[in-house]
């Protein structure tokens, strides 16, 4: 290739990555496809637990976080340390339906501190994590038939931003 041309070319491939780049940084990023993540609320055996309850999320990238409860007891995922350090795009209401698909029966926008999701239901909470730490304080408040919290039967979670 003669070397006017490779400087074009070079050129070029500069400009296309420049474009690429600064789109990327300008970008509106609660629009970008969503990051699945699915935590089950309590288990079928009656435990009250998050499935998994452990997780990690990155900064800048936008989630869609599915609370499935698939327990016969209505739960809470309750944080405020995480609810803190997220920009909440909205939240789902869903519903499966008897053919299989999932249909959205409300949408909520505004901050949200906590979700309450009742038996057999799931609630998609979108949002984009803004600050980084490691939240402890994950819990269902949620009063046991023994008086005790669902937190105090086991019931918390840790979460990781980086
Ligand atoms: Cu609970």
């Amino acid at each position: 290739m003669p070397a006017r041309r490779q400087w074009f070319a070079a050129t070029i491939a500069g400009a296309l990555l420049l474009t690429t780049a600064s789109a990327q940084a300008v970008g509106d990023l609660a629009n970008q496809p969503p990051i699945d993540i699915v935590v089950e609320l309590g288990r079928a055996d009656g435990t009250h637990a998050f499935v998994p309850n452990r997780m990690r999320f990155e900064t800048g990238k936008l989630y869609r976080l599915i609370l499935r409860n698939v327990s016969l007891d209505p739960h809470y995922f309750t944080s405020d340390e995480f609810a803190a350090r997220v920009f909440t795009r909205k939240v789902q209401v869903t519903q499966r339906q008897p053919d299989g698909r999932t249909v959205t029966l409300a949408e909520v926008k505004g901050a949200i501190r906590e979700i309450e999701v009742y038996p057999g239901h799931a609630a998609e909470w979108w949002f984009v994590p803004v600050a980084t730490g490691r939240i402890t304080d994950l819990r269902c408040g949620i009063l046991a038939a023994d008086r005790r919290t669902h937190a105090a039967h086991g019931m918390t979670g840790e979460i990781a931003i980086e």
